[in-house]
């Protein structure tokens, strides 16, 4: 059960506006459904429809604990975002950057490095676009080619490119990665490697991060892209994003 963020020491259910995805249901069917298809109104769907095909399955279908398989082959972007009810991509925003969102969740990057070719995105995208960096809002942690992570927003007026704050992250572990955009126009980076334990900040130092104060929907977004070369494969275990209510 989740339990969303305290007030003071305790929990202040309803304050927020809460989701959170464990993967659960989805192990029945061992798969989920594909944004290039009509929606099945399942949280989460994958859309493999920019090019190519890709693979997206739950992990021993129905294991404990539900863990999402992002697993790429040939050439296109996977992303794992919110369905929406028209049939495109990524496009329902239900989260306000003027009410401070955070996104979380937990992951690693099984078998391979992200390497050539590749990138991994994680944090709160507004609309999908073929090309990640088309995205018109966003703060993400970006695995550029490699495993060397660098931090990115964009709050449709500053673009903050590949800004590396020097965190190398290793392959079959797992990592719990929050972009915390509570404060929208200096947006947080933290990771932790113990469930419960001590954030540890992701920071530039140079660069304040921002998604904007005005009010525009964003959603939560884990993104692999794939230019063919060796196969990718991130597994989520959860994810969730909560913001202000009000
Ligand atoms: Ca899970
Ligand atoms: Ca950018």
């Amino acid at each position: 059960m989740f339990m969303p963020p305290t007030i003071g020491g305790s929990p202040d259910v309803g304050r927020y506006v809460v989701l959170f995805e464990d993967f659960l249901a989805a192990g029945a069917s061992g798969s989920v459904a594909d944004l290039g298809t009509t929606p099945s109104g399942e949280t989460f769907v994958m859309d493999g429809a920019d090019a190519g095909s890709h693979t997206a399955t739950v992990v021993a279908a129905g294991g404990l604990g539900g863990i999402f398989n992002i697993a790429t082959s040939g050439t296109h972007a996977s992303v794992l975002a919110l369905t929406s009810d028209d049939g495109t991509p990524g496009k329902q925003l239900p989260f306000d950057c003027s009410q401070g969102p955070i996104m979380q969740c937990r992951l690693k990057v099984v078998s391979n490095d992200i390497t050539t070719n590749q990138a991994l995105y994680i944090g709160i995208a507004s609309e999908h676009e073929a090309t990640a960096d088309d995205v018109t809002k966003n703060a993400w942690i970006k695995f550029p080619a490699s495993m060397d992570v660098v931090l990115e927003s964009d709050d449709d007026s500053t673009d903050n490119d590949d800004k590396d704050p020097s965190l190398t992250v290793n392959k079959n572990e797992w990592y719990e990665f929050r972009v915390d955009a509570s404060t929208p126009t200096d947006v947080k980076f933290y990771y932790r490697q113990t469930l419960g334990g001590a954030w540890t900040e992701i920071t530039d130092s140079t660069t304040t991060f921002s998604i904007g104060a005005s009010a525009d929907g964003v959603q939560p977004y884990i993104r692999v892209d794939d230019s063919g070369s060796a196969v990718a494969s991130v597994y989520v275990d959860y994810v969730a994003m909560w913001q202000e209510r009000e």
